[in-house]
């Protein structure tokens, strides 16, 4: 076992620094991430923030890889919210409701997709909207990886995700 997460140390070493793209192997089919950072046995991938109106929440989605053992998201923050919050999505009677959550749990070995209609990450208050492809700083904090600094492209607003 050891020297596999040694090769797969290696591997993040090799590759760190520029945006490439592994084939990861979920719920048996292949979905495509675009690595954007690294930190320890984690990389992330696919970041991605939904905002549809200046002043109310947007969302963040994205992919996390896991290299290593259990580990768990515990918070998020970002210089353009004063409030980051975890939520999860779940079907109650066949209506999609929404709670904030205290992790995110990132099991071992495993891909970890944040999405819509699961687990997400959701930003209050930022009063001016961002506009379509520029970066949005967060700073994401792993009960055992520690804090990880990714940036998540503003893409199309997303009508469904409403709050
Ligand atoms: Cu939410």
């Amino acid at each position: 076992m050891k020297s596999r997460y040694l090769i797969a140390a290696l591997a993040v070493l090799c590759t760190a620094g520029g945006a490439y793209t592994v084939m990861q192997l979920m719920h048996g089919k292949h979905s495509e991430m675009t690595v954007q950072a690294n930190a320890g046995s984690l990389t992330f991938g696919n970041a991605t923030a939904r905002f549809l109106i200046a002043g109310r929440p947007g969302v963040v989605f994205l992919m996390i890889e896991n290299k290593g053992g259990a580990d768990k998201l515990i918070s998020a923050s970002s210089s353009l919210s004063n409030r980051v919050e975890l939520h999860s999505h779940t079907m109650d009677n066949g209506v999609m409701k929404m709670r904030p959550v205290e992790s995110i749990e990132v099991p071992a070995n495993s891909v970890t997709e944040l999405k819509s209609g699961g687990y997400h990450i959701m930003m209050f208050d930022v009063e001016t909207l961002p506009e379509k492809g520029s970066k949005i700083p967060l700073s994401l904090t792993f009960e055992k990886a520690g804090e990880a600094q990714i940036e998540a492209v503003a893409g199309e607003p997303d009508s469904t995700h409403n709050h």
